[in-house]
């Protein structure tokens, strides 16, 4: 490791912030030699109605994984995020709101929040919603989704929130899985300029007739724009509002009730609900938004995630706020009106943590210094980086560009069934290597473990496990528990596979070098490869299909489908266009194909399995160490599978 790509932590930044070296390392220690005694205390960061007697309660024995934190302790996570705070910082802005136009903009107090919260709960109780119902929300970027998640929360109702880029189709699903009473959307959203039509990809979805458990659609009037109405299924937001009362007394919950539920690809079959519970899920997020962007009273953090993604979950709605922070949501798009448009905001609203994605860094990046052209950027302390590896080229333009080389990155790994970050530099503690993740987050112990489930010691390259649990993670999977034993716990036993392979260092930092499954990591967008087949051998004419993820220079990955159409059909430049199209259709736009190869076969085994690894060495231009071609029913496929893709290049 050379000295010019290690940077240490300066002292002026050590001296400021919440956790140096020295507190980093006693309290790791302590938070995995006592679990019960570190969470324990840490729980004290939450206001509880009955306090708990038992910390933790976990097996990852896979004959029987459970697991339960605080257990018989009950509090409401609305009254975390909102009611604990009127005292002190009423009038504090909880959320600023950043329009998709920037002339448009709107700061809403936590006492305004509570308030509007306060309402929309009744109004939901209105509509009767109960403890434990399921609610599908469907929503751009503004700040009803925050009132309507956390309106869920105050009645014990489970959210379920579902990223407005995805189609008709694939809301449909996830409503069906979630047997959701109420839909909350808006009418239109906003982004770049352009309108999305939400509401009308809502009453398509409703065109299932497996949707019939919806009784009632509540929309937000945001554009204004035309939309088809059934009164006796529609109702407006705001006249709901209207007319609700503003006294919702919260509603008392156990520890282990669900929160949420938000659905994920894995490597094989239909995304998978994601489960949270109250309490732990709630106190990992708090603890971890505090020390890993080491979050000051008064400052503004700034998540650019979409909240229907866990990133905005985490980091936009429940962390910033159950500390009392002030959180920035932002409608629209990186790069609209142009390419200035995240330096902008950051001054206009003071932004003292920025929090984004390395897509959107090197979307940036392509520009030059262009991004940052007249911008101050001066109130800027912290940078973080989640949802991919971060490239060191990457790495190095966000922080001497963005951060003026004056700002820490906190390259933080985690995923939607962790709940939280669990791989983070603190910026007060931890020396940053561009790339890499670092180090564990307190109570987190991760492992590295061989094809065979063997732990591997010292500085060495294998399969990403963690080896005991922490609150924030996931209980089960909605309505599935045995595909969550299955999915996590039996790949290696006793432990917590999480998909990722990665690479410790002689410092014990940990590297992560992507998936190690067949899901797919597009603009920080997690698709499993076979969601894509799937969608793709819908169509009347494809017979079979197989797709690989391809280096993108923006993207991170981008896709590749292979397609073999049914006997007779031509491979024409339309056909591609409409498959495309279709992709868009069944998925959502984050799913298109960048590139369809036609073939008359794919590469299989004589056992019938599709050959992946030689079909993404030929996506990659990687023809001369395509292994051994023996065992395939028909080794000529491949050469013509590399004279096509030549073709097309
Ligand atoms: C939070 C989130 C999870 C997958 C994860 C990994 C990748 C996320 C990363 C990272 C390298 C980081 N990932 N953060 N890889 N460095 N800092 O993104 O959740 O959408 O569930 O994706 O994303 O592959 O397994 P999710």
């Amino acid at each position: 490791m050379s000295a010019a790509s290690l940077y240490p932590v300066r002292p002026e930044v050590a001296a400021q912030s919440l956790t140096d070296e020295a507190s980093y390392k006693a309290l790791y220690q302590q938070s995995v030699v006592n679990p019960d005694g570190f969470w324990r205390e840490q729980a004290a960061r939450l206001d509880w109605i009955r306090a708990f007697t038992t910390v933790k309660q976990t097996s990852f024995d896979d004959h029987h994984v459970d697991i339960k934190w605080f257990a018989d302790g009950t509090l409401n996570v609305s009254a975390n995020c909102l009611d604990r705070h009127l005292e002190e910082r009423g009038d504090a802005p909880a959320i600023i709101w950043e329009g998709d136009d920037p002339s448009e903009q709107r700061t809403i107090t936590y006492r305004e929040l509570h308030r509007e919260v306060s309402k929309f709960a009744n109004a939901l109780r209105g509509q009767d919603v109960h403890r434990g119902d399921v609610v599908t929300i469907y929503m751009p970027m503004i700040p009803e989704v925050a009132v309507a998640m956390l309106a869920c929360a105050r009645i014990g109702a489970v959210h379920s929130v579902v990223f407005g880029g995805f189609s008709p189709e694939a809301l449909a699903g996830r409503i069906i899985d979630g047997n959701s009473k109420v839909v909350i959307t808006a009418d239109e959203g906003l982004r770049g300029g352009k309108k999305v039509p939400l509401k009308e990809n809502v009453d398509e979805a409703l065109t299932n007739p497996r949707t019939r458990c919806v009784q009632k659609i509540i929309v937000v009037r945001r554009t204004g724009g035309d939309i088809k109405w059934n009164q006796h299924r529609d109702i407006w937001y705001d006249e709901l509002m209207h007319v609700a009362g503003e006294i919702c007394a919260p509603k008392e919950m156990g520890a282990e009730e669900p929160l949420f539920i938000l659905y994920t690809s894995g490597s094989t079959g239909k995304p998978k609900g994601v489960l949270h519970t109250c309490a732990g899920y709630l106190l990992y997020v708090s603890l971890t938004h505090e020390r890993v962007f080491d979050y000051r009273p008064g400052e503004v953090f700034w998540c650019t995630a979409d909240v229907g993604w866990v990133t905005g979950h985490s980091y936009i709605v429940y962390g910033p706020l159950a500390n009392g922070a002030t959180t920035l949501m932002y409608e629209g798009v990186p790069n609209y009106p142009d390419v200035t448009r995240i330096a902008q905001i950051i001054d206009k609203h003071k932004v003292n943590i920025l929090y984004t994605a390395p897509t959107a860094i090197r979307a940036m990046m392509a520009e030059g210094s262009a991004a940052v052209e007249g911008a101050d950027g001066s109130s800027l302390r912290l940078l973080g980086s989640v949802g991919e590896p971060i490239n060191p080229e990457a790495w190095h333009w966000y922080y001497e560009t963005v951060g003026k080389s004056r700002c820490p990155i906190v390259d933080t790994w985690w995923q939607t069934e962790t709940g939280g970050i669990l791989i983070s530099p603190l910026p007060g503690a931890t020396a940053l290597k561009p790339g890499s993740a670092t180090r564990p987050f307190f109570g987190v112990v991760p492992g590295l473990v061989d094809n065979l489930g063997n732990l591997l010691e010292g500085a060495a390259e294998g399969n990403l496990v963690i080896l005991d649990s922490w609150p924030g993670q996931m209980r089960s999977i909605y309505r599935d528990h045995d595909r969550f034993v299955d999915t996590y716990f039996k790949t290696f036993r006793g432990m917590y596979f999480t998909g990722d392979g990665a690479r410790r260092d002689e410092d014990g930092y940990y590297w992560i070098t992507g998936r190690v499954d067949d899901v797919l990591n597009v603009s920080g967008h997690r698709m499993g490869t076979a969601e894509i087949e799937s969608a793709m051998v819908a169509h009347r004419k494809v017979a079979e299909a197989a797709v690989v993820g391809v280096p993108h220079p923006v993207k991170g990955q981008g896709i590749y489908v292979y397609v073999t159409l049914i006997h007779g059909e031509e491979p024409t430049d339309q056909l591609r266009q409409e498959l495309q199209q279709w992709v868009r259709k069944e998925i959502g736009p984050i799913a298109v194909p960048d590139t369809i190869q036609w073939t008359t076969g794919l590469p299989k085994t004589r056992s019938g399995k599709i050959m992946r690894r030689i079909l993404r060495k030929i996506a990659t231009d990687d023809f001369d160490s395509l292994g051994d071609l023996s065992t395939l029913a028909d080794p000529g496929v491949v050469q013509q599978l590399i004279d096509t893709h030549k073709a097309i290049q």
